[in-house]
């Protein structure tokens, strides 16, 4: 590209579950967001980098919007809130699936009142058929009245994710590279791990149970025989999701362990191992200390 280096934050902002994590693993070519089918997946917010040649787009993930009920989405709301205020950019994100709703007319006006340039994105086209996916461009295009572009894409097969990559340094002010030498986020290793445990966690547990839970590390070290060694707790709130989590003589956990042992040694490109305990901390979700210790 011509002229000056450009960088900038994007948001991705949207309703849960439209696929905002998925995309910025896709895009920045690492999968360090944790992605599930359950709703509320993303707690905190993770930068995380695309690099082009003369510009850099630091992708946001955060939480879907939504109506904070406990202490923990009030503090998922806030940095939905302090994230859109302060953004350079932003990508709404649809779900072709499903039609427009109030959670996308909120979304759409705070970026608007942001003053921000926005791209919007229309999502799980591999999924829909093609009057929905027509349908939500339409809705996605007049929802945001000032938006640059609308990208129908799929996060999950990558389909549509090259035209959107070429269009992002079209909505970064000049910067600098915030994210030097190739740099893709800024989560620390204890974080990358939190959140692929929770996510190998998730994936695999129902109902009130995902809600519920939390990892916490308490230890990573360079293992004795090469490699990684990672000690995490995964805190439940009673006893019965404690029985759930570690399952039928242990199946579950070790189920679990050993997923997020692969995504790790993945992420990383280290070989890692995992000591992995489940423990109950009832209520953490209203623990102010306990969310702080978490880092949300
Ligand atoms: N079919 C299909 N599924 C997708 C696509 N993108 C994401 N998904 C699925 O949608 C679900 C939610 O994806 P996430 O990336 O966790 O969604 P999110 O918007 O980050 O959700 P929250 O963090 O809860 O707000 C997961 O089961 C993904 O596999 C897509 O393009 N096509
Ligand atoms: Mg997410």
């Amino acid at each position: 590209m011509n002229g000056a280096y450009r960088s900038g934050m994007v948001a991705l902002a949207g309703r849960p579950n439209v696929g905002k994590s998925t995309l910025a693993n896709a895009l920045s070519g690492v999968h360090l967001a944790a992605v599930s089918p359950r709703p509320q997946t993303t707690r905190r917010r993770i930068a995380m980098a695309v690099h082009g040649d003369g510009w850099q787009a630091v992708l946001l993930d955060i939480p879907g919007f939504q109506t904070p009920r406990d202490g923990l989405t009030r503090r998922m709301q806030a940095t939905v809130d302090d994230t859109l205020a302060d953004c350079d950019a932003a990508i709404v994100m649809l779900n072709a699936q499903e039609a427009v709703g109030a959670g996308d007319r909120f979304i759409a006006e705070r970026v608007r009142a942001a003053g921000i340039p926005a791209i919007v994105v229309v999502n799980k086209t591999d999924a829909s058929d093609p009057g929905a996916i027509a349908r939500a461009i339409a809705q996605g295009a007049s929802l945001v009245p000032d938006f640059r572009a609308v990208h129908p894409v799929s996060a999950l097969t990558g389909e549509g994710l090259d035209a959107l990559r070429a269009g992002l340094p079209e909505v970064l002010p000049e910067g600098p590279a915030y994210f030097p030498g190739g740099l893709v986020t800024d989560q620390t290793p204890e974080e990358v791990a939190a959140e692929l445990i929770r996510e190998a966690a998730l994936v695999r547990l129902r109902d009130e149970v995902p809600h519920s839970i939390a990892v916490q590390i308490e230890d990573i070290s360079a293992s004795r025989g090469g490699g990684v060694r990672v000690e995490a707790v995964v805190l439940v709130e009673t006893d019965s999701q404690k029985g759930i989590v570690v399952g039928k003589g242990g199946a579950m956990i070790r189920e679990i362990g050993t997923a997020a042992r692969r995504a790790l040694t993945v992420a990383w490109g280290y070989e890692t191992h995992l000591d992995l305990f489940v423990r109950v901390r009832r209520r953490w979700r209203d623990d102010d200390g306990m969310l702080d210790r978490l880092g949300m």
